[in-house]
């Protein structure tokens, strides 16, 4: 439980995330802004209640590790940890370009990147990777991995899944942005993987559903799968894609798509909105 003061703190964070989102993705460049708005409230409850996290400890041995599995959700991780201090917001001005330090996929060069991702379907082995060298060196790190929706149809994260499961690995905590879109449709539509929950269970997880857009349901659903032991936890977390923005909620158009200077500035009347009611 957090108190009032703490909740809004963090909505106003995820808000933030938000901004820098929008100021990264600017206009006439495509830029992924459903599946990074849809982990906001995540990030900010994350790295800024969370996770042990300090930009001075990039290399505590005792941190806590995010693998983001779906990495073209880069920009919101990014936005994360300028806020808390790994680089400067000079760096989200010159994301994506040659000179710059922020690519469009995540890459252990930036000062809190754990894990290059970016390639669907392997950032979960890599955190069992990372949960099972930590609970060798009985570290109390804990490891987070976020994957989306789409990325359920890769068979490698099955894999890691069983191998999470037969080793008993129960520091490590891995999330489903469950927004329902991925690239180019309904993930229904494009390969339907129903009974997720089923799913995860059958295959040995403590499966935990929250809402990913309510900073308690979040913080309560990661501090249950904080108590299970001898075996790991996937927390489904219901989200809205392109969260925030009512042009882009749910249309896959925004998964990937570029703003035209009318829609940039639509986007940022709608934050302004919620600022105002936030304050
Ligand atoms: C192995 C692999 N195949 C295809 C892609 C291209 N790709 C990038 S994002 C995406 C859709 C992912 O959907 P989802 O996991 O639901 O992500 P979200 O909607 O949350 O952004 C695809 C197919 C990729 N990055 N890696």
């Amino acid at each position: 439980m957090i108190t009032q003061d703490k909740k809004k703190e963090l909505g106003k964070i995820a808000l933030q995330l938000r901004y820098d989102l929008l100021e990264m993705i600017g206009v006439g460049v495509a830029g992924h802004l459903g599946g990074s708005s849809s982990l906001a409230e995540l990030m900010a409850v994350l790295y800024f209640n969370k996770m042990n996290f300090s930009a001075d400890h990039l290399k505590d041995p005792a941190r806590d590790r995010l693998v983001l599995s779906k990495g073209h959700a880069a920009l919101i991780q990014y936005a994360a940890l300028c806020e808390k201090g790994c680089f400067s917001r000079e760096e989200l001005k010159r994301v994506k370009s040659l000179h710059g330090l922020l690519q469009g996929h995540p890459d252990c060069s930036i000062p809190g990147v754990e894990a290059v991702t970016g390639s669907l379907g392997q950032g979960l082995s890599i955190a069992v990777g990372m949960a099972l060298a930590q609970r060798l060196d009985k570290s109390p790190a804990r490891v987070y991995a976020i994957m989306g929706d789409g990325e359920q149809s890769e068979g490698q994260l099955w894999e890691a899944a069983m191998a999470a499961a037969n080793f008993k690995i129960d520091n490590l905590t891995a999330f489903i942005d469950w927004n329902k879109v991925q690239a180019t449709g309904a993930t229904k539509d494009i390969f339907n993987i129903p009974d997720l929950d089923k799913k995860w269970s059958g295959f040995g997880w403590n499966v935990i559903s929250a809402n990913g857009h309510d900073i308690d349901s979040i913080i309560d659903a990661i501090e249950k799968a904080a108590t299970v032991k001898g075996r790991p936890s996937v927390i489904i977390l219901d989200t809205i894609k392109g969260k925030s923005f009512s042009f882009a909620e749910g249309n896959p158009a925004y998964h990937n798509g570029i703003f035209t200077k009318e829609v940039y500035q639509q986007a940022l009347k709608e934050l302004d909105l919620i600022k105002a009611r936030l304050s």
